[in-house]
C-alpha cells in the first residue's frame, strides 16, 4: 500500500541534498568514493551496533575494557564538574562508563542520527537522573555550537576511534574545530585504533558471518531507495584491504562484472573488478597518535591502552 502523505510535499532537507551531492560527485570520479559518514541510516546504525558485538572487532571490546579498568585514573586527571560533549555519540553504549567515572555536571551529545540521539538520550536519563542531558543533531564535519546555557570547562569525549575515518588533513581540521569549540580549558577524551598485524585488521573488516558486508552493501540500498537509484546489489561485493603506505584499512565495494545503472536520472558505468571506496579507517602507532593531537592543537597528557595493545585512549587538553 502506498499512500500519499504530506511527507511527499515537504521539500527535501539539507541532509538529503548533501547525500546526494557526496553520490552523484562520488560516483563521477576516477576512483568512485562515497563518504562513510552515510553508512548510518536506520538500518546502517543497527548493522554497525551487530559488527561491534562481532568477535572479529576487537575495537569496542577493548574500548570498553579500557574505560572500565582506568576510569578512576581517567576521572582523577579530570577533575569533577566539566560539561562532557561527545561527538558521534550514535548509541552512546560506552558513555555510561565514562559518566559514572567522571562526575559532569552535564552531558551533550553530539550525533548526525536525530533518531539514535534521542533514544540514547532516554536511557541515559533514565540511568542518571539529576544529569542536565542536552542531545544537538548536528554533522561534526562543520563547526558545532553548543546549546547556550551550557558551561565550560568541557570535556571532549570521541571514542571507538571515529577519527581515524578521516585523512591526516581533515583530522587535524576537527581536532582545532574541537579546540575552538570547547575552549581553552578543556580536556580531550579520545578512542585511537592502533597499527597492528594485517591478520587482526582485516577480518575485523571482512567477518565471517558477513555482516560488515551488508553493512557496507547497505549504502546502495540507501542510494537506491533515498536517490532513485537501480543499482544491482548482486553485482557487487564487500572488499576491505590494509593499504600500508596510507597506514588504513580500506573498504570498497567492487563490481563483479561490467555494470551500468542510474541514480537520480544521471546514468553510470562501471567495470568488472573497479571498486567504490566507502571507508578508510586510519590506525595509528602511540607516536603518530601523539603528533596527530598536537598538530590539532591539543598536548597529549596520558595514554591508557588494553591488556592486548589493541586500541588506546589518550588523554589531552587544549
Ligand atoms: C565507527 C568509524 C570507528 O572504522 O572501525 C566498522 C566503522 N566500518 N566496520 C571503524 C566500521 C566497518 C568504524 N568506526
Amino acid at each position: 500500500m502506498n499512500f500519499m502523505s504530506d511527507m511527499d510535499l515537504v521539500e527535501p532537507t539539507l541532509g538529503d541534498l548533501a547525500f546526494r551531492k557526496d553520490v552523484l560527485s562520488g560516483l563521477s570520479q576516477l576512483q568512485p568514493a562515497i563518504p562513510p559518514r552515510w553508512f548510518y541510516d536506520h538500518r546502517g546504525s543497527e548493522l554497525f551496533e551487530d559488527i561491534t558485538r562481532l568477535p572479529e572487532y576487537y575495537p569496542t571490546r577493548a574500548e570498553r575494557e579500557i574505560l572500565h579498568t582506568h576510569g578512576h585514573d581517567m576521572a582523577r586527571l579530570i577533575g569533577p564538574g566539566r560539561t562532557v560533549v561527545e561527538y558521534g555519540s550514535g548509541s552512546s553504549a560506552k558513555t555510561p562508563l565514562l559518566l559514572s567515572a567522571v562526575e559532569p555536571c552535564a552531558y551533550v551529545p553530539i550525533d548526525i542520527s536525530g533518531e539514535f540521539l534521542m533514544e540514547s538520550a532516554g536511557a541515559l536519563r533514565e540511568q542518571f537522573p539529576g544529569l542536565p542531558i542536552h542531545p544537538v543533531q548536528a554533522d561534526f564535519s562543520s563547526q558545532v555550537s553548543l546549546p547556550a546555557s551550557m558551561q565550560p570547562p568541557y570535556l571532549g569525549f570521541f571514542p571507538g576511534s571515529t577519527i581515524g575515518n578521516l585523512l591526516v588533513t581533515e583530522a587535524v581540521d576537527l581536532l582545532r574545530r574541537m579546540a575552538k569549540t570547547l575552549g581553552p580549558d578543556a580536556m580531550l577524551l579520545i578512542g585511537i585504533d592502533r597499527v597492528k598485524d594485517e591478520r587482526i585488521l582485516l577480518p575485523a573488516y571482512d567477518d565471517a558471518q558477513g555482516v560488515t558486508a551488508q553493512f557496507n552493501l547497505n549504502l546502495l540500498e540507501r542510494i537506491n531507495r533515498d536517490l532513485d537509484g537501480t543499482i544491482p546489489l548482486n553485482a557487487f561485493r564487500h572488499r576491505a584491504r590494509w593499504n600500508t603506505k596510507q597506514s588504513r584499512v580500506e573498504m570498497h565495494l567492487e563490481a563483479m562484472r561490467d555494470v551500468s545503472f542510474k541514480v537520480d536520472g544521471y546514468a553510470f558505468k562501471m567495470q568488472a573488478r573497479q571498486t567504490i571506496h566507502t571507508e578508510n579507517s586510519h590506525k595509528y602507532d602511540p607516536r603518530g597518535a601523539a603528533v596527530l593531537l598536537s598538530a590539532g592543537g591539543w598536548l597529549p597528557m596520558h595514554e591508557w591502552t588494553d591488556a592486548s595493545g589493541l586500541f588506546s585512549v589518550f588523554l589531552a587538553r587544549a
